[in-house]
């Protein structure tokens, strides 16, 4: 976890060397924070895994609304890198997009550990500034 005023240091950093660029980035807004209801990290399940998305701090809008302070959920399954965080997030099986607003979804999983995260993305599909983004969590399904 980094502090809130690495953060902040962080995201000026960013800011400051997005200054002159074409792409501006959404700023996120401040303590937003996203996170699972359930599962739980370390938590055995069955398949198909209900997964809960927590979102504080700011709302959910479906992509394409362009609304201050909101964005849509972002599923990543067993991703080990991140994706670049300022271009629209991959979408295939292991990035999967929550476009209408959902804020939870039923997963089908194969038996064995599984890793799940969350990314908030704006109206474009593109990680906020910066990011709001989940812990990566670990989950066995049997
Ligand atoms: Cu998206």
């Amino acid at each position: 976890m980094i502090s809130s005023t690495q953060r902040f240091l962080l995201s000026s950093v960013l800011a400051a060397s997005l200054v002159g660029g074409a792409h501006a980035a959404t700023p996120a807004p401040e303590g937003a924070a996203v996170y699972f209801l359930t599962p739980t990290d370390g938590q055995t399940v069955s398949s198909p895994v209900t997964v809960r998305f927590g979102l504080d701090g700011m709302g959910v809008a479906p992509a394409g609304v362009e609304r201050e302070g909101t964005g849509h959920h972002h599923l990543l399954v067993d991703v080990d890198e991140l994706p670049a965080m300022d271009q629209p997030v991959p979408s295939d099986e292991h990035h999967r997009h929550f476009g209408g607003g959902q804020t939870q979804t039923s997963l089908e999983l194969s038996p064995g550990q599984h890793t799940l995260q969350l990314l908030v993305g704006d109206h474009q599909h593109v990680p906020h500034e910066p990011p709001v983004m989940s812990e990566k969590i670990t989950i066995t399904v049997e």
